[in-house]
């Protein structure tokens, strides 16, 4: 009796498709939050199995209030987790995504840039894809420059983000074009909660040592890996000003990939 009623709840679940709760790390965004643009995605009817929990990382200006009004604008839908003091992007994304697991809500977690350089309606994208290929486990934003397609970055950020891109491929061994698109969708599984278990080592390449950790997981079974994962081409991308990001924190990326290969993959 019991097996037919969730085999019944698991059908009715996938005709909805997965709910999905979405983490937006937040550090001193007060003036870049585009609030308009979020509560209008809140109050569309066709995302409405899509939450976003915001993590208000430490910021020294209003954030925090701002994302409590708009929550409180947006009831069920929106939620807020204060997180002080100021520990990074990695350390907001692992700490939200882990929230939105232990709630049990969500089939479907990941993390979402607070300055929208990636559209918010791509999240449904992602997740008709997640809905109708059971195989796959993780969407990623990828920013492939094509013509037709308004992917606007920085020439300088775009080159040197291609070189870091082709030496992580290298390192992994799996092809992946980007991985540093700041719009990533993960199915929640008992593998997932076990690459989110412990703080990441890297503060920017997080989501190569999220690769790593699955990889390591996984045997080193870049076959495997790779039919799990779906690099969706954005059809638009734009560079937001006020990127906190410096131009040491390349070096540094650098220096924490080699850091990830000696943890995870060397052998
Ligand atoms: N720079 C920075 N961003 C953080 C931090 N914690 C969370 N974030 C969020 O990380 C996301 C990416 O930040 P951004 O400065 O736009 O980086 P970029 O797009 O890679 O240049 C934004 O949503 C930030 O609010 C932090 O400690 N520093
Ligand atoms: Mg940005």
């Amino acid at each position: 009796m019991a097996e037919a009623k969730s085999a019944l709840n698991d059908a009715a679940r996938l005709a909805a498709g997965e709910s999905c709760t979405v983490v937006v790390p937040c550090y001193n965004e007060a003036a870049r939050l585009r609030v308009d643009v979020f509560e209008r995605f809140l109050r569309h009817e066709e995302s409405s199995r899509i939450r976003l929990l915001f993590v208000n990382d430490g910021s020294r200006d209003a954030t925090l209030s701002v994302l409590e009004d708009l929550c409180a604008r947006a009831p069920g839908r929106a939620s807020v987790l204060d997180q002080q003091p100021n520990r990074g992007k990695a350390e907001a994304v692992r700490r939200g995504m882990l929230q939105a697991i232990a709630n049990g809500e969500a089939q479907v977690t990941g993390f979402w840039d607070a300055d929208l350089a990636t559209p918010i309606e791509q999240i449904d994208d992602f997740l008709e894809l997640l809905d109708t290929k059971p195989e796959l486990n993780m969407v990623f934003g990828a920013r492939v420059r094509l013509l037709g397609r308004a992917i606007e970055r920085q020439p300088l950020r775009h080159y040197l983000g291609r070189c870091f891109a082709t030496v992580v491929s290298l390192l992994l061994r799996l092809p992946v074009y980007d991985t540093q698109c700041g719009a990533k969708l993960f199915r929640v599984t008992p593998e997932l909660e076990e690459v989110l278990a412990k703080p990441f080592h890297s503060r920017w390449i997080f989501d190569v040592e999220i690769l790593a950790r699955f990889l390591e997981n996984q045997k080193s079974d870049t076959r495997r890996l790779e039919k799990e994962i779906y690099e969706f081409p954005l059809p638009v991308w734009t560079d937001v000003a006020g990127s906190k990001v410096r131009s040491t924190d390349f070096l540094r990326a650098f220096w924490e990939l080699a850091e990830i290969y000696r943890r995870h993959l060397a052998r």
